[in-house]
């Protein structure tokens, strides 16, 4: 293997020279954490460019999600998807619900939302989807069975960031949704994360439970944990999202590249655009036919590795062949058919805001000469 590695996803970073001051006025203030000036100001700029009512800052997506639970009391059977990242479903385990996998629709890797009423039962009381690689979830219909059935409705967004339907963003869907700004997102504050709500009352259960359940001083409302995101990731955070948009333009440009060199490729199948959605261009999956390439999936990731292309299989394998959770009559692959191919031909290819064209020549000729 020759020069450096090309991993699946590398952060977008301020200028230093950009962060300093911002450095400076958190060793002046002495104000580390705890709803500190930097983060209100980042909550408030968050919540404008979403076009969201209120947005909770977070040390990470997954207390986000876990205090999110709690914040919508959610008890019992949660439906979910299989086809994510460990910490959806390991924020239902962590609430002490039962998770319970329904299938995804294969254009769209998200939770079939025909699938979704067959899987109620009476300790049913909430669906946990995810906007997975920032494809929006059948939101009309999934609100749907949640009226009818009286379910929560709580969006794993942690891809969807700056992704839109109709103009409006995706991440203001649901009683609920959770952000990851983890340094692999397309935007980052190092670690970090959000819930966002319409509902004031909502934001400020959230912000209690965040901060150990205090509403003042002395008074604590409830048993909650320590969720709190400190000034130096918001400091980061506020210069990170003014070039946001410039970094999802410039993802566009690879998924374009990377369509325009694939598609026509026999037994590769690449992501399309969705009508009406502005895509974030988070992440690259392709699905590897192996018959029809000539390679299976794993093949190729290793061959890719070979040559320092560090692709990634998001996501295999699924969470319901943990051992914690395969046990569980949701988690038999029959049940999961659609997810359980997905993750066995699924490879998502390095894409970032830097990666040069070089790099993309590099990509796409590994995938292209066998
Ligand atoms: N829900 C969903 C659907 C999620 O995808 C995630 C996180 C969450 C919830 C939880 O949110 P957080 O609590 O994380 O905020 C990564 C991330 O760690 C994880 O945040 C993310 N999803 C998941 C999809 O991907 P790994 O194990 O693949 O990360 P890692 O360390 O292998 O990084 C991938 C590549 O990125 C590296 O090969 C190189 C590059 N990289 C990574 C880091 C950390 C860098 O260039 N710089 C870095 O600092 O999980």
């Amino acid at each position: 293997m020759n020069g450096k590695k090309i991993y699946v996803t590398s952060p977008s970073l301020p200028d230093l020279d950009e962060f300093i001051p911002y450095l400076r006025e958190i060793w002046e203030s002495k104000w580390l954490t705890n709803n500190g000036g930097f983060h209100q100001r980042f909550e408030n700029l968050l919540a404008e460019y979403l076009g969201v009512p209120y947005v909770s800052l977070f040390t990470n997506g997954m207390m986000a999600l876990q205090i999110g639970m709690q914040a919508l009391r959610i008890t019992g059977e949660v439906i979910t998807t299989p086809f994510t990242f460990a910490a959806t479903t390991h924020a239902i385990h962590w609430n002490s619900c039962k998770p319970v996998f329904c299938d995804i629709e294969p254009e769209t890797c998200t939770m079939d939302p025909d699938k979704v009423e067959a899987l109620i039962t009476p300790q049913t009381t909430a669906l946990m989807p995810v906007h997975v690689y920032g494809n929006p979830c059948h939101h009309e219909k999934l609100q749907k069975i949640a009226v009818t059935y009286g379910l929560k409705l709580f969006y794993d967004a942690a891809h969807a960031f700056g992704v839109k339907q109709d103009g409006i963003s995706i991440c203001g869907r649901g009683d609920l949704a959770m952000l990851s700004f983890h340094a692999t997102k397309v935007f980052n504050t190092f670690e970090g994360g959000a819930l966002v709500t319409r509902d004031p009352a909502m934001k400020k259960r959230i912000d209690f439970l965040k901060n150990f359940g205090f509403a003042d001083e002395v008074t604590v409302v409830a048993p909650g944990s320590n969720g709190k995101m400190d000034e130096f990731r918001a400091a980061l955070g506020i210069l990170n999202l003014r070039k946001v948009e410039e970094g999802i333009a410039r993802r566009e440009a690879v998924a374009g590249r990377y369509r325009e060199a694939l598609q026509g490729v026999p037994g590769i199948t690449v992501p399309q655009d969705i009508a009406g959605v502005r895509h974030n261009y988070a992440y690259f999956p392709v699905r590897i036919h192996a018959g029809e390439y000539g390679m299976t999936r794993d093949e190729l990731y290793e061959k890719l590795k070979k040559d320092g292309i560090m692709s990634r299989r998001y996501f295999y394998p699924l969470c319901s062949s943990f051992p914690t959770y395969r046990g569980l009559p949701s988690a038999r692959p029959e049940n999961l058919p659609v997810a359980n191919e997905v993750a066995g031909e699924i490879l998502c290819l390095p894409i970032y805001a830097d990666l040069t064209e070089e790099e993309q020549e590099k990509v796409i000729d590994g995938i292209v000469e066998q």
